[in-house]
């Protein structure tokens, strides 16, 4: 046997017992240990795995999400399973709460306040695409189609803080990549809270260096704490840490596209959607893309400017069907060039430059390589013609997941295991690749 094949044996049933053993009943949880609860864009990426085992779960999975919607229109980060105890993660879900006690949370829901980013529409057509008659028949696109259009409304209308058209993150978990090298000029003014006013969790399931420092925690928490205590509002100019990032705003870009296409089976007008997508296009090219680095960068409100580091996040707009050809074709060359080293030195796409300064090739979003990312990057190589890189990078994705134990993620030059194992999204977006 071939090690394709051999990976691909493997991958199928690894990756189900994976998804089962995470599966809640409503949710899956990351993984078991260090991510007890409901994360956001993981339920999406998990979602667009699981249905291939069964569209029901991968439906519920989506709804039990978007159940716990605000009032707003976001939708967060976390949702706690209420059974889990307290101290199980950090930062818990007595967290959140403002002085008032309320949040835009359902009632009965416990939920943090930030977001993550806008993979849900796409997941909820590539779920609703796995068995159209069932998604309609039971009414899953149609009861999912308001709430995703009201989470994009909310990204649009009330996170435009950079008042260029794009959507602004305002803390560094909110675009998934915690303690990317692209945050730490924007962090280092945003004063820590003192390590002992908080307890960590992760540090119980991981390793110290595979994991942020107790510096990038005591500046989470500070930014966490003043969202909280200005109750959540999203004023520009009220914010220490206002970031565009390419991959938040490509995804929500991809996901608008994708909600064109849920408006049209549903019988509504796909047009606003279009529109839309091609507006933000617009401003994305306009405002993230540095023809010098051949690679989208971070803009900072607070500060003013790109942020000159190079991370994966900026080749994610590949997932843009109407990026100028120009542009594909730089981002190609980006990729396979000595900063991420895609076919040339690594087989899986490093999450931050492989020449930079800070880049460390076991420190979570500083350099290992996530299989989401490769997953949106996989689907990004193909939409835009690029077969033969999309093939080679599908290839190593499935021999890297089932030989690492689907791990959190890798690093990039050995591919060997780092961050916790038996993780739900590499299992799920490597099963997407391998059926
Ligand atoms: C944490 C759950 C989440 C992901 C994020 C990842 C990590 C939480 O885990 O953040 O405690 O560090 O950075 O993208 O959604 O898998």
């Amino acid at each position: 046997m071939t090690s394709a094949r051999r990976a691909l044996a493997q991958v199928v049933p690894g990756a189900r017992r994976v998804l089962d053993e995470n599966w809640t009943g409503s949710s899956t949880v990351p993984s078991r240990g260090l991510y007890p609860h409901q994360w956001s864009w993981d339920s999406a990426f998990i979602a667009i795995g699981s249905r291939h085992l069964s569209v029901r779960r991968a439906q519920r999975e989506l709804e039990t999400l978007l159940t716990a919607q605000w009032d707003d229109g976001r939708i967060p980060h976390i949702v706690y399973n209420q059974a889990v105890p307290p101290g199980a993660y950090f930062p818990g879900p007595d967290f959140w709460r403002p002085s008032t006690g309320h949040t835009g949370a359902p009632p009965g829901v416990a939920t943090s306040g930030i977001v993550q980013p806008p993979v849900h529409a796409l997941a909820c057509l590539l779920v609703h695409r796995a068995d159209p008659r069932a998604s309609v028949g039971s009414g899953f696109l149609a009861r999912t189609y308001p709430r995703l259009a009201a989470w994009h409304r909310y990204l649009t209308d009330r996170r435009d803080l950079g008042g260029g058209g794009l959507v602004a993150v305002v803390h560094p978990w909110e675009p998934g990549m915690d303690n990317s090298p692209c945050w730490d000029a924007p962090l280092a003014r945003v004063d820590p809270v003192p390590p002992e006013t908080f307890q960590r969790a992760d540090l119980d399931h991981g390793a110290a260096t595979d994991r942020p420092t107790d510096l990038d925690y005591g500046r989470y928490v500070r930014l966490a704490a003043d969202y909280r205590d200005g109750g959540y509002e999203d004023r520009p100019g009220s914010h220490a840490f206002t970031v565009e990032d390419p991959g938040v705003n490509a995804l929500l870009i991809a996901s608008e596209h994708a909600l064109a296409e849920i408006a049209s089976s549903l019988g509504a007008d796909p047009r606003p959607h279009r529109a839309r997508a091609a507006r933000l296009t617009a401003a994305l090219l306009d405002r993230l893309w540095d023809p010098a680095a051949g690679l989208f960068l971070c803009r900072d409100v607070v500060g003013g400017g790109l942020i000159p580091e190079l991370s994966a996040a900026g080749l994610l707009p590949l997932l843009v069907p109407e990026l100028p050809r120009a542009t594909v074709d730089a981002l190609l060359r980006t990729a396979a060039g000595e900063h991420f080293g895609l076919g040339t030195s690594v087989r899986l796409v490093p999450s931050y430059d492989l020449r930079g300064a800070a880049f460390d090739p076991s420190r979570y979003w500083r350099g290992p390589a996530w299989f989401n990312v490769n997953w949106l990057l996989e689907r990004g190589l193909r939409l835009h013609g690029a077969v033969g890189e999309a093939d080679a990078l599908r290839a190593a994705a499935l021999e890297v997941a089932a030989a690492s134990g689907f791990a959190e993620y890798v690093d990039p030059y050995t591919e060997e295991a780092r961050g916790t194992r038996d993780f739900s999204w590499t299992a799920a977006l490597t099963l997407d690749l391998a059926v």
